[in-house]
């Protein structure tokens, strides 16, 4: 059986010349129980964020999100138009390292494209 977080642990017994030579701690009542915690860690969650610009093509955005966060058009074309209007938006939340590569991609790809368009992460 596997142990859980339930599982009482009971010390091995003691040999008899063991128990002569330690003194009795293994009788009735002296049983050491030691619960185990789950040790599942939630990862720390970063947002990745767009920010508006003046320049870049609002189609080039929306490919953006269509591209790199896989949104469907509907919800890119949403995206888009909420970081115009408020000058920043949500593109998703993601660990540490999928952020960072995200980050990285959407700058990559709006320079190689020669648009201005500025991609950040932020700690949830
Ligand atoms: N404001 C840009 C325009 O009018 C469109 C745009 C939207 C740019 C979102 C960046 O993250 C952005 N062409």
């Amino acid at each position: 059986m596997q142990p859980n977080s339930h599982t009482i642990y009971r010390p091995p017994a003691m040999a008899d010349d063991d128990r002569r030579r330690k003194g009795d701690q293994g009788g009735p009542g002296t049983a050491v129980i030691t619960k185990t915690r789950p040790q599942t860690k939630r990862p720390n969650l970063y947002r990745v964020l767009l920010l508006n610009d003046d320049y870049t093509p609002m189609e080039f955005v929306v490919h953006v999100l269509e591209r790199f966060f896989n949104k469907d058009h509907d919800a890119a074309q949403r995206i888009m138009m909420h970081v115009h209007q408020h000058g920043i938006g949500e593109c998703g939340v993601f660990t540490y390292e999928v952020a960072e590569t995200k980050v990285t991609q959407v700058m990559d790809f709006a320079r190689k494209h020669q648009h201005p368009l500025q991609c950040i992460m932020e700690k949830k």
